[in-house]
This record gives structure tokens, C-alpha cells and sequence, in this order.
């Protein structure tokens, strides 16, 4: 049967989303291969076929540029990979020992894809320029596109980790990725430390750390939470790399000190939140925005220089890592929100859900609503515009 019917096929059914609570069940106790083995050649393909319906949405300019075209072969591939199993049962010993093999291999083959995507918008951008249609159309399909792919890595991950190779060598407590008493506090610190060692190889100091907790459950325990502690290094890590910069190049006299950055960790009866406060200068709030933009934060031609790969990397670039900090945030129910005051600084917030009953995963489906944003894009604009100078009037057509 061909493709494009199979793809038809397994669009038709919305993902499925698992709770951390499920997925650490799925581990525990009686962890049974042949269910995650059942349960996701058929999840996966579902994943995979409604991402490559929006794919297949995208405004043509865009899609045909190669960098997204070599991005869609991979899904293509991986897809074709994941329709082998349809037919074969569990019960026959290599079917489970293969699966394993080709999840690894469809990760392997997926690792580019961010930078890729980015090499995409920057072809596309030299080609046509900036277009608030297409930015929109991008911002929208981005958000929904890496949401897929981290969902993607999530599945694949617990089960290589559980059913794998690498179950011994992980760590024992954890179950797959996910940490059943993660210690967010320690989580802030290595993430601390890592921006650190970056942020003072390329300006050789950086600012010190402050960190308060307030448990108003337990208030002289820990703060532990139900998570994926590498899913909050990266948004910590993220965070860190930004206000260090921010504050080391707001304070260039360095004989004063640096101000601190401030860490606060709180837990509540349904959020536990994290904030990470710099006196970096700020950020006018006209452009905050534009700092969790794809479109806005390809530079014309950044880092994809040759040559420049062996130079140190500015420390936290804008690149992707501030939208993609988000997506990570809001997978499992969270939100990553900055709040800046110009002249001063800026307070960045990661909110979690306390219970992971709670935080099941939040995953795009394609359906009529989505396919309507791609015709679409952003509304007319119902508020007024400022006026352009009555004065420059030749200027306007
Ligand atoms: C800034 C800009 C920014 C983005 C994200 C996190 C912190 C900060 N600080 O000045």
C-alpha cells in the first residue's frame, strides 16, 4: 500500500497524551515490553503522520527550501521504519530486540533537526525577506512541530531506557527520563554551574548565584517534583546563559562586582515555580516577544558560517533555545513567562505542575482548527495603528 494512504491513515487519529504518572507506571513494577512495544509502533506513527500533514500545510515557498525538505525525508524514512512493525507480533523474540534497535536509529536520524529547520528559515529569509504572514505561519507550525518531536524523543527514550541497553548504566532511581524525587534546587545549581564555566571562558567572570526556597507544603523539606530533570536543565540552563550575558554586559566595569542573579524556588498546592531574577538592563517589552520568535531569531547568517565553528560561541545567542525553553515548560502543562523592567533587569519564570497526576502531555493534534491557521495566518488587525508623521506623507504610497 502506498504511503501517502498510510499517512492519510494514522492523521486520522489523534495522539494519545501520557501523564508522568503514567509514563513512570508504564516503568515500574511489572514494565512489559510487548505493551510499549503495541503501544507505540502505533503511537509513534500517529505522531509522525500528523506532523507530516502540517509539514505538507507550510506556504510552498517555504516548504520547498532543501534544508525542509531534507527534514521531511527524514520523517518520511522514519515513518516507513515504524510501518515494518505493523504486522509483526511481539511474541516472536527479534521483533522486540529489532524495535529497539530502530527507535535508536530514528533518533540518531532526528538529532539535526532543529538546526536544519533553522538553516530552513534562513534560506527561505535571504530568498524573500521578512513576511508577518509567513513569521506567523511559522511561529505557529514551529511551536507545534517541536512540541511533536520532543513528545517524539520522550517515547522513544523511556522505552530504550527501560527495555534497552542502557538500563543499567542510567541511573537507578530514575525511571527513563523522568526522576521520581527530583531536586529542583539541585537541578538550578548544575544548570548554574554549566552556564558558568561558558559564561566565564568567554568573558572571563560571571555573576554569582542566590538561591531561596519556600516549600509552603513542607517548609523545612526539599522541593522534589515528578519530572524529566534534563527537560528542566535545559530551560535552567537556557535561562542562566541569558541573564548571565545580560548582566555581564550591562556592568562592563568589572572592578564594582557583578549583581547577583537571584534563583527562587517555591512550591504550592498545584504550581511549583521557579524564578530567575538578573539586573542585566532589561528588555523593552516591545521586544519580548521577538526573543521567543523563530522567524526574528535566525539572525541573517549567525553561526551557520564555515569557519566559524571552532570560534567560542556567544554566550546564550537568542537562538532557538528561548521558545524551545517554552515548549518544554508547557509539554508537560508549565509555561515559561519573562517579565523584563528596561533599564534595570529582568525575572524569568518557569511554572510547573506541583502533581504529576497533573502533567500530562500537551500535544498538538491536526485537525480542521489547525489546518485553518495555515490559510489564514494572523488576523486582520482590529486595533488601531499608530499613525505614521502626517510630515513624511511623500514617504507612504
Ligand atoms: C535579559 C534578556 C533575557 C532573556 C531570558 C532570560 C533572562 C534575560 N535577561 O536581559
Amino acid at each position: 500500500q502506498d504511503l501517502t494512504s498510510k499517512i492519510e491513515y494514522y492523521s486520522r487519529f489523534s495522539p494519545s497524551p501520557m501523564s508522568i504518572k503514567q509514563f513512570l507506571d508504564f516503568g515500574r513494577e511489572n514494565a512489559c515490553e510487548k505493551t510499549s512495544y503495541m503501544f507505540l509502533r502505533k503511537e509513534l506513527a500517529v505522531r509522525g503522520a500528523n506532523t507530516m500533514k502540517e509539514i505538507n500545510l507550510l506556504p510552498s515557498d517555504l516548504r520547498m527550501q532543501p534544508s525542509i525538505k531534507r527534514v521531511h525525508s527524514w520523517y518520511i524514512q522514519s515513518f516507513e521504519e515504524l510501518l515494518d512493525y505493523e504486522h509483526r507480533a511481539p511474541e516472536d523474540s527479534r521483533t522486540l530486540i529489532d524495535f529497539l534497535e530502530s527507535l535508536v536509529k530514528i533518533r540518531n536520524r532526528h538529532s539535526d533537526v532543529v538546526p536544519t529547520m533553522a538553516r530552513g528559515v534562513i534560506e527561505y529569509k535571504q530568498q524573500f525577506g521578512f513576511d508577518p504572514f509567513i513569521d506567523s505561519n511559522v511561529q505557529y507550525f514551529l511551536d507545534r512541530f517541536y512540541t511533536n518531536r520532543i513528545s517524539f524523543r520522550m517515547l522513544i527514550n523511556q522505552h530504550t531506557l527501560i527495555f534497552g541497553d542502557e538500563r543499567t548504566t542510567s541511573h537507578p532511581k530514575h525511571i527513563g527520563g523522568i526522576d521520581p524525587a527530583c531536586n529542583v534546587t539541585e537541578v538550578v545549581k548544575d544548570a548554574y554551574e554549566t552556564a558558568k564555566i561558558l559564561c566565564e571562558q568567554y568573558y572571563m567572570v560571571a555573576p554569582e548565584l542566590n538561591i531561596e526556597e519556600y516549600n509552603s507544603k513542607a517548609p523545612t523539606k526539599d522541593i522534589q517534583v515528578v519530572y524529566v530533570p534534563s527537560h528542566l536543565f535545559h530551560m535552567l540552563f537556557e535561562l542562566f546563559k541569558n541573564s548571565m550575558r545580560a548582566t555581564v554586559e550591562h556592568h562592563d566595569n568589572s572592578s564594582s562586582g557583578l549583581p547577583l542573579v537571584d534563583a527562587m524556588v517555591t512550591l504550592g498546592k498545584e504550581d511549583l515555580s521557579i524564578k530567575i531574577s538578573d539586573r542585566g538592563g532589561g528588555v523593552p517589552l516591545r521586544k519580548i516577544d521577538k526573543l521567543f520568535s523563530y522567524m526574528y531569531s535566525t539572525a541573517p547568517t549567525p553561526s551557520l558560517e564555515p569557519g566559524s565553528g571552532t570560534q567560542a560561541v556567544p554566550l546564550g545567542g537568542f537562538g532557538y533555545g528561548l521558545p524551545i525553553s517554552r515548549l518544554y515548560a508547557r509539554y508537560f502543562q508549565g509555561d515559561l513567562n519573562l517579565y523584563s523592567m528596561q533599564g534595570v533587569g529582568t525575572d524569568a519564570v518557569i511554572y510547573l505542575k506541583a502533581l504529576s497526576s497533573e502533567s500530562f502531555e500537551r500535544l498538538p493534534v491536526f485537525n480542521k482548527s489547525a489546518w485553518r491557521h495555515y490559510q489564514t495566518g494572523p488576523e486582520a488587525d482590529d486595533w488601531s495603528v499608530p499613525r505614521s508623521d502626517t510630515n513624511d506623507s511623500s514617504k507612504s504610497t
